[in-house]
């Protein structure tokens, strides 16, 4: 079981400017003495830490990060600009490693802790600098340094947000795999997680959240039916539960309403707390009836369950309706703070 987030990146510090040969050049001054300038220092990589992330999902999508270079030296003494920093936002408890030395560069345990992770290099020197009573005329100048580059390996530790609740064969792991890079075992028989997986959704540039999907819960759970209840302390730190309901279970006897009220009965003996944890209902499987049968399912269910909350109509297998889902969750985990639990 990985609960681990892992990201690698290259990171390159800006170079330094080279310094200037130049001597100076005014009317009436036949020999002007040296003017170059140095060149400026090349900017620096930092990682930075923020509490408003919570995934390195954004590492997929840029993997190379550059500080700017230094300006080269100029004439009449003027040094060259340094180059622009740059800053890495990383969620908070985020782990930084060297790849080729394996080296802990890092762990930024703490909003805003920043680390440098690669330094600019100098700047070369003009030929003013060389300047002294046996040399009045330098010809020389010094190239700029380069900048340090590495390349880092992120891990973080994944705290889930959002909690699958459902009966066997409800579809979490389906849906799981339809958000997000987690493909966990997916049949059409009960019980085919054995463990939690953990998925990493991406909803776009800086959002993106932490889905748990766990073994299916039955009636009785909390006495050991089926797989037990153990499994729930892994949403103990969610901000959300979704729980899954199948409109149409193959068994013709089944009655998802009866099931979802089990589980909720469940959760409550498990741990009142996390029975009073926002839950939104999700209807999947929309697309084994046909739209008007669907539409009139669901809300028999939420009728009969007197449900108050969000709603959800899905299908996870079709990924109809997934991503408004997804989105819908991503605006409101911006809303819920972070480690309220
Ligand atoms: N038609 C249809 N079938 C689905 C949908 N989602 C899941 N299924 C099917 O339902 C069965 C169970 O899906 P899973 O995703 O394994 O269900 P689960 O809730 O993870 O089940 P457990 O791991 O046993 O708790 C599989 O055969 C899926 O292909 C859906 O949206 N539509
Ligand atoms: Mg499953």
């Amino acid at each position: 079981m990985k609960f681990v987030d892992e990201a690698s990146i290259k990171v390159q510090a800006g170079n330094g400017g080279r310094g200037k040969v130049s001597f100076r050049r005014e009317k009436f001054v036949p020999f002007g003495g040296p003017d170059g300038g140095d060149g400026g220092d090349g900017g620096s990589v930092y990682v930075v830490a923020n509490a408003g992330l919570n995934t390195l999902a954004d590492f997929r999508y840029q993997r190379s990060f550059k500080a700017g270079n230094g300006e080269p030296g100029g004439s009449r003494d003027c040094s060259g600009k340094g180059g622009a920093d740059r800053e890495i936002v990383v969620p908070v408890g985020t782990a930084l490693y060297d790849v080729d030395t394996e080296e802990e560069l890092g762990d930024l345990a703490q909003p805003a802790a920043r680390v440098l992770v690669a330094l600019g290099g100098k700047g070369g020197l003009g030929n003013q600098r060389f300047k002294s009573s046996t040399n009045r005329t330098p010809r020389k100048a010094t190239p700029g340094h380069p900048g340090e580059k590495r390349e880092l390996r992120l891990e973080l530790k994944l705290l889930a947000d959002v909690g699958l609740l459902g009966l066997p064969n409800a579809g979490k792991s389906t849906l799981i795999s339809a958000v997000s890079a987690a493909r966990p075992r997916i049949a059409d028989y009960p019980f085919t997680t054995l463990h939690p997986n953990l998925g990493v959704v991406y909803v776009g540039p800086h959002k993106s959240f932490v889905m748990a999907d766990i073994p299916g819960l039955i009636e009785g759970a909390a006495e050991g039916a089926g797989l037990g209840i153990r499994f729930l302390k892994h949403l103990q730190r969610t901000r959300l539960l979704l729980h899954l309901v199948d409109i149409s279970p193959p068994d013709p006897a089944a009655d998802p309403v009866r099931d979802a009220r089990a589980i909720v009965a469940e959760l409550k003996k498990f741990s009142p707390d996390l029975a009073i944890r926002e839950r939104w209902l999700v209807l999947n499987k929309l697309d084994l009836l046909p739209p008007k049968d669907a539409e009139l399912r669901c809300k028999d269910i939420v009728r009969r369950l007197r449900w108050k909350g969000p709603v959800h109509r899905i299908s996870g297998l079709a990924r109809q309706g997934t991503l408004e889902l997804m989105q819908s969750l991503m605006r409101r985990l911006d809303e819920l703070p972070l480690g309220a639990v």
